[in-house]
């Protein structure tokens, strides 16, 4: 139920009563509208935090991240026509580092599976609390594979290997990786189960692409290529790309650093990338080339990955956790579906004529819903923090967790804007300091402002026209409302200097004074933007 978070009017004139006394916050005069989005007509937004046909050999840890307006009430897993399980709290998976809906296959309890296909089914349902509507994820997949390596096949690649008269072993390897992908080929020709290939790269400059060699051609196995073990990803650095695009449908790279290389799949039209603990550095923030994505790609997840130099970052991703983003021209993390534990440090178009965003959502006049961000933070970011344009409709959105800072001295008058009809808007936990929020389309509804902390809030229609029940604004601080256009009413709402650490010097941590601590009773999510916990009662804002 979140029912309670809505403070009672007592509860509201103490706390009031102390943020005067301790940081000078101004109280606004709450009440007006305190109807609350019904929430019925609103679809659970989530999204499975893992890789789907990555292969495991023991018991591994899997989960979705969810949320609803009416709070989530649980997740029912049923692993291959088995037993429903039900998972109701969001809680820490240690192998992703995330607060999310999890639970744990083990492939010893799973029967018998076909060895040239050996994959298991997951189906999921995500259930609202009270009222809305649940959502069925699309069905999740795992390749079982023998613990003791028995499908598995590797073969090395050196800077002083040789693709003629090498053979792929470690004492005797290739040269790159692309003539490795064709033994890899062979060996699964030879074979009448699955294999699951790895590529490992000793100490060397190589090529990205197969460059006319053939390659597996699975789709429904990732095909890995990856810093051999004790290889330092500094020291295995693809940085030329005249060899085309790789072949492999499913296609993993892991542990490299990825110079000045432009890629596109090769494979077809349903190709995936997957870059996981790798550096990629571009030629500069506003030069163009240097591009790693394309509509070509079907899917790219990026996990624990630093790019930096590039006119754009990770964008267009089905999964960004982890990811570090330096020295950005344009756009972050825009179109990305689920970004986790993610930040930005520097976006700066210089002359161009980009449009920065830390976070866009442009749909091309289509409708498009389902998207999540869980721990964003943009600093030195000068560029609109989020953007929502050129939707029929945009639906389901949760951004929870965001600490979106502009440079603090910039006179470049960048927004956060939301242009498009929207049912289901969640925005909590959110620290946006130095940017206006501005509603530029009132046909929204079941919208909740929940947690946060705006500079300011504005919209340009006259009347606003807001329906009477469409946004819910709760334990929501703004730092100069008249700045903006919009008055604000809803249930503890609170304004002027929030007492930060050292607003000067960028610090937008709360003070151990400020009035904004100590006012959420059931907080949207267990922990802050840097994975901090929150006790309840807990702190309006990105930072706990
Ligand atoms: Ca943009």
């Amino acid at each position: 139920m979140r029912r309670q978070i809505g403070l009672s009017r007592y509860t509201r004139t103490v706390i009031c009563f102390l943020g005067i006394l301790l940081t000078q916050i101004a109280c606004a005069q709450s009440g007006g509208s305190s109807i609350r989005p019904s929430g019925e007509d609103a679809m659970v937004i989530a999204h499975w935090n893992v890789v789907a046909f990555q292969a495991i050999d023991g018991p591994f840890q899997f989960g979705i991240v969810a949320f609803h307006i009416n709070g989530v009430d649980r997740v029912d897993y049923q692993i291959n026509g088995g037993d429903v399980l039900s998972v109701t709290d969001m809680t820490l998976n240690k192998r992703t580092n995330t607060y999310e809906y999890w639970t744990t296959i083990d492939p010893a309890k799973i029967g018998p599976l076909n060895p040239e296909n050996p994959i298991v089914e997951i189906k999921a349902t995500v259930f609202p609390k009270t009222a809305g509507i649940p959502r069925e994820m699309d069905p999740m997949y795992f390749n079982v594979k023998p613990a003791d390596g028995s499908q598995d096949a590797i073969v090395w690649v050196s800077g002083k290997g040789d693709d003629k008269r090498g053979d792929g072993t470690k004492e005797n390897p290739f040269r790159q990786p692309g003539r490795a992908l064709e033994a890899l080929e062979d060996i699964e020709d030879d074979r009448d189960e699955a294999v699951f290939g790895v590529v490992y790269l000793m100490e060397g400059e190589y090529i990205w692409g197969s460059s006319g060699y053939s390659a597996p051609d699975t789709d429904s196995r990732w095909v890995e290529i990856a810093a051999a073990p004790g290889v330092d990803k500094s020291k295995a650095v693809f940085n030329e790309d005249d060899g085309g695009g790789f072949l492999p449908l499913l296609l993993k790279v892991k542990g490299v650093t990825i110079k000045n290389v432009y890629f596109i799949p090769e494979g077809g039209e349903y190709s995936n990338l997957w870059l996981e603990d790798s550096d990629m550095i571009g030629p500069g923030a506003t030069t163009g080339g240097g591009f790693y994505h394309s509509p070509s790609w079907d899917e790219v997840f990026f996990i624990n990955v630093h790019l930096s130099d590039f006119p754009n970052g990770a964008t267009d991703l089905a999964i960004a956790r982890n990811v570090k983003l330096t020295n950005i021209g344009s756009d972050a993390f825009s179109g990305s579906r689920l970004i986790v534990n993610s930040e930005v440090n520097g976006i700066d178009r210089g002359d161009t004529q980009f449009h920065p965003d830390v976070f866009q959502i442009y749909c091309g006049n289509d409708d498009m819903e389902n998207f999540i961000i869980f721990g964003l933070v943009a600093r030195d970011a000068e560029a609109q923090g989020i953007f929502a344009g050129g939707c029929s409709s945009l639906d389901n959105v949760a951004i929870v967790n965001a600490l979106l800072i502009r440079p603090l001295f910039s006179r470049v008058p960048f927004f956060s804007q939301w242009h498009v009809p929207s049912n289901h808007l969640i925005f909590s936990g959110i620290t946006m300091p130095n940017s206006t929020f501005l509603w530029r389309n009132n046909e929204v509804r079941n919208v909740l402002i929940d947690s946060s902390v705006f500079y300011a809030m504005g919209a340009p229609f006259k009347g606003y026209g807001f329906d009477d029940d469409a946004i819910a604004y709760q334990n929501t601080h703004l730092l100069r409302p008249r700045d903006g256009s919009m008055p604000v009413d809803g249930i503890d709402i609170t304004s002027g200097d929030a007492g930060f650490l050292d607003e000067g010097k960028g610090d937008f941590t709360p003070s151990g004074k400020s009035g904004l601590r100590g006012r959420v009773k059931a907080p949207f999510s267990n922990v802050d933007v840097y994975g901090n916990p929150r006790k309840g009662p807990s702190t309006i804002g990105a930072i706990e």
